[in-house]
């Protein structure tokens, strides 16, 4: 329970750094212009506001702040209302409207020139919810629509051209009460989105007069990858599945070291004070997305994070406890590397699976869990079954161990002590012991993560 606590709450941290994580005003408590006949929640448009200047003062009034609110003071109200022959529905978008004398002709669209008509967003959700009433007249269904995407894109759209997931509500009941209605996103593509475009509307296609619908804290649900991983490094490995921890209290650096080549990784994680006495260093983390290991290259890369490995192989989070996880839908399979800024880095050879939630993968129990298998890691002892860890030495992080590691850092940094790239077995000193215990016994050895 307390480790359920725990991941949560780290989740909500962490999260905390995603500014996109939810639609602008989801819960339409802000409006502007209140008071007059264009009034509109903060973030989102109408009618009112489309790219049809013209139309604008034509278009009738089909939405309107309500007090009648699932949470907060406000919701918004569409409704349907008659004008001349036809009947327009009440609709808000996050983009920005496309009117037309025929109904029928109008969509709602991201205007990627304006950022008051577009909402960037890099995400991969899990799904959509909405709180909601809904009174209609004949057939009428209200609905939510988002769309993930690239570049231009309009809802509807019978091409659907630049769409990459789409998540769908359907409300066709009366609900007279407040509602929670929710629907997945349908994965069209695994290419990375630029923005999403929301539609709301108090029924669509045949609109009838008078149905109206009230709407309320939109919502997007994330269903992290949620990471169980365990490895051990050769240089701190001591025995009994056991790592020292000799860069702490104080040699470890605040802030994560990767923010350099070849790592170039420019995450802010850091601590301000040690949140954990079982710390051994540093590592990253990075997730790929592939049919398999083979393809796994570095193209397939869907995230990276920085995080801690702890004396007994664990890897955790900035807490020092808790998973590391990320934000993303994974539409293959999913492959993890740990690097480490003086080990070779390791990838899974396996894909790795879901056990109650979290994706548990440890390298050491088997060479053959190494893409690479005994050429990706090293075995550090003779227990039965043998642990195997990430090969150490390679002290210019260029994926070998050669001479270059002794010549271009080892040499200059010998004697030293501190932070140092030279330090493979992490005691915090460059020395004799580096050199002969680690780096010299492991030359010719390479990484094996595919490029
Ligand atoms: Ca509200
Ligand atoms: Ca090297
Ligand atoms: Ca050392």
């Amino acid at each position: 329970m307390d480790k359920l606590f725990l991941s949560l709450f780290a989740f909500l941290i962490s999260f905390a750094g995603f500014s996109q994580l939810q639609p602008e005003n989801a819960g339409f408590e802000n409006w502007e212009d209140v008071g007059l006949d264009t009034d509109e929640p903060i973030g989102w448009s109408s009618i009112k506001t489309s790219d049809n200047s013209f139309l604008n003062g034509l278009a009738p009034y089909v939405w309107d702040q309500s007090s009648d609110a699932h949470s907060g003071t406000y919701s918004v109200k569409l409704f349907n209302a008659s004008i001349l022959t036809t009947v327009a529905a009440g609709t808000i978008t996050n983009g920005q409207v496309h009117a037309d004398f025929n109904p029928d002709n109008a969509y709602v669209f991201t205007n990627a020139d304006n950022p008051d008509w577009n909402t960037p967003y890099t995400l991969k959700p899990d799904s959509i919810v909405v709180w909601a009433k809904y009174f209609p007249v004949g057939g009428d269904v209200a609905q939510l629509k988002a769309v993930l995407h690239t570049g231009y894109a309009k809802i509807p759209d019978v091409a659907q051209s630049n769409w990459l997931a789409v998540a769908q509500i359907d409300i066709s009941d009366e609900t007279s009460v407040w509602t929670r209605f929710s629907a997945p996103f349908n994965y069209l593509s695994n290419t990375e989105p630029e923005y999403i475009l929301f539609v709301i509307n108090s029924g669509g296609t045949s609109a009838t007069a008078n149905s109206a619908a009230y709407i309320d804290d939109v919502e997007i649900i994330y269903n992290p990858v949620i990471l169980d991983l365990t490895a051990f490094l050769e240089g701190p490995y001591k025995e009994n599945k056991v790592m020292s921890a000799h860069l702490i209290p104080d040699i470890l650096p605040n802030n994560q070291p990767f923010n350099v080549a070849p790592w170039n990784y420019n995450g802010d994680e850091n601590f301000t004070s040690l949140p954990s006495n079982n710390i051994v260093d540093w590592v990253l983390i990075e997730i790929r997305d592939a049919a398999d290991a083979n393809s796994a290259t570095a193209a397939t890369t869907v995230g990276m994070q920085a995080g801690f490995i702890l004396k007994n192989g664990s890897i955790v989070g900035m807490d020092g406890i808790s998973r590391i996880f990320f934000p993303v839908y994974i539409y293959q399979n999913l492959f993890a590397i740990i690097h480490h800024r003086n080990h070779l880095p390791v990838m899974s050879n396996f894909p790795l699976t879901k056990v109650n939630g979290e994706y548990v993968y440890n390298f050491s129990t088997s060479s053959s869990q190494n893409y690479g298998n005994t050429n990706a890691v090293v075995e550090l002892d003779n227990l039965e079954p043998p642990v195997w860890g990430m090969i150490g030495g390679d002290a210019n992080a260029d994926g070998l161990i050669n001479t270059n590691d002794g010549i271009q850092v080892w040499y200059l940094q010998v004697g030293g002590s501190g932070y140092l790239s030279s330090d493979v077995n992490l005691d915090g000193q460059a020395g004799n012991r580096d050199k002969n215990d680690v780096w010299f016994h492991n030359i010719g050895r390479s990484s094996q993560v595919p490029d």
